[in-house]
């Protein structure tokens, strides 16, 4: 029997592309560069599956235009690259990598957290341009962690994740706002106390977004928002660009509304709004939060999983709209 024909969108890793090849007829993309709608619709013709990498847009035209595709796996907790309606509609399952991310993305949102607040990367600059010729008694001063008010936008896994860090780790006190409420155990466990999102923006001391996005979503920082936080917060954005206003953040820290931010995600991302390159109480870094070689990998590997589950026993590990399962 022929094997199903499936498209990996982006780069992956050799062991993920050898170990589809047992499965599937592969044509792999070598590059890291996300195709064009066009390019992605050429490319899957005849495909009935899809790697992607949380970049590829899969909506109504592309599912038109694509007849013979059945899944498309995300190398990503995030998808927001998913018209998952068009995609129910058009009986073509999605699925995405959640939970082999959490801990190590959680890490990497509290190594942002201090970078910013103890402004490690602004220093450094400094240092390396060279600049540094004496001690200064308020040079460098930055905003406290230990005991502070942690705020944190979105409760899912990774914010629970962010919660104990801050509680457990740096006696935090440790506050969230999320669409509903944790159960009670989850609570205790993460030592945190729902609040409404303007308290949160008011008392939190660090405020971290880790919400998905959505259109509800969109912008849950702008403007108004910023204006409610102390002028010696930080804020901290490893959800999605398009979360926070980019443009009105640039603003609040030129000129001082809040104290710093750190960005691991941007609107238009790779591309970086001009104004935020041009403030120094910005952390910036390219998306990298889930970035170490065994997370990456095990996210590729469960992306490749959900293909192989699908394809070989209709039982995906981690389907977004199941429903479509029924239907086979
Ligand atoms: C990925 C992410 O690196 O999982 C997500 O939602 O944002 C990141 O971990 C990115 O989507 C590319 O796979």
């Amino acid at each position: 029997m022929s094997k199903p024909k499936i498209l990996v969108a982006r780069a992956v890793f050799p062991e993920i592309i050898a170990r589809l090849e047992q499965h599937f007829d592969v044509e792999a993309n070598p590059s890291d560069t996300v195709f064009t709608k066009a390019g992605l619709i050429e490319r899957l013709q005849g495909k009935a599956g899809a790697f992607t990498t949380g970049s590829e847009r899969i909506d109504a035209e592309v599912l038109e235009a694509c007849p013979d595709l059945k899944i498309c796996a995300n190398m990503a907790v995030g998808y927001n690259n998913f018209d998952i309606d068009a995609m129910t509609a058009a009986g073509v399952l999605a699925t995405n990598a959640p939970d082999v991310l959490t801990e190590t993305t959680a890490d990497f949102g509290f190594a942002l957290l201090m970078a910013t607040a103890r402004r490690i990367t602004e220093s450094e600059h400094y240092l390396r341009a060279g600049l540094w010729t004496k001690w200064g008694v308020d040079m460098f001063t930055g905003a406290e962690i230990h005991g502070s008010t942690l705020g944190i936008i979105g409760m899912g896994r990774i914010g629970q994740g962010i919660a104990k860090r801050g509680a457990h780790g740096f006696g935090m006190k440790v506050i969230y706002h999320n669409r509903s409420r944790l159960d009670p155990a989850l609570e205790a466990e993460c030592k945190a106390r729902y609040v409404g999102k303007e308290e949160l923006l008011k008392t939190a001391d660090h405020v971290v977004l880790v919400v998905p996005y959505s259109a509800a979503s969109h912008h849950t920082i702008g403007a108004a928002e910023l204006a409610l936080m102390k002028p010696s917060a930080t804020l901290v954005n490893i959800a999605r660009g398009g979360i926070v206003d980019d443009a009105a953040l640039a603003v609040a820290l030129r000129e001082k509304r809040i104290a710093a931010a750190g960005l691991d995600v941007f609107e238009g991302e790779p591309v970086v709004h001009a104004a935020l390159l041009d403030v120094p109480n910005v952390v910036l870094t390219p998306h990298i939060a889930s970035a170490t070689v065994p997370t990456r990998m095990a996210m590729a590997r469960l992306a490749s999983d959900n293909l192989i589950g699908f394809f070989e026993e209709n039982k995906p590990l981690t389907p977004i709209n199941p429903a479509v399962l029924a239907t086979k």
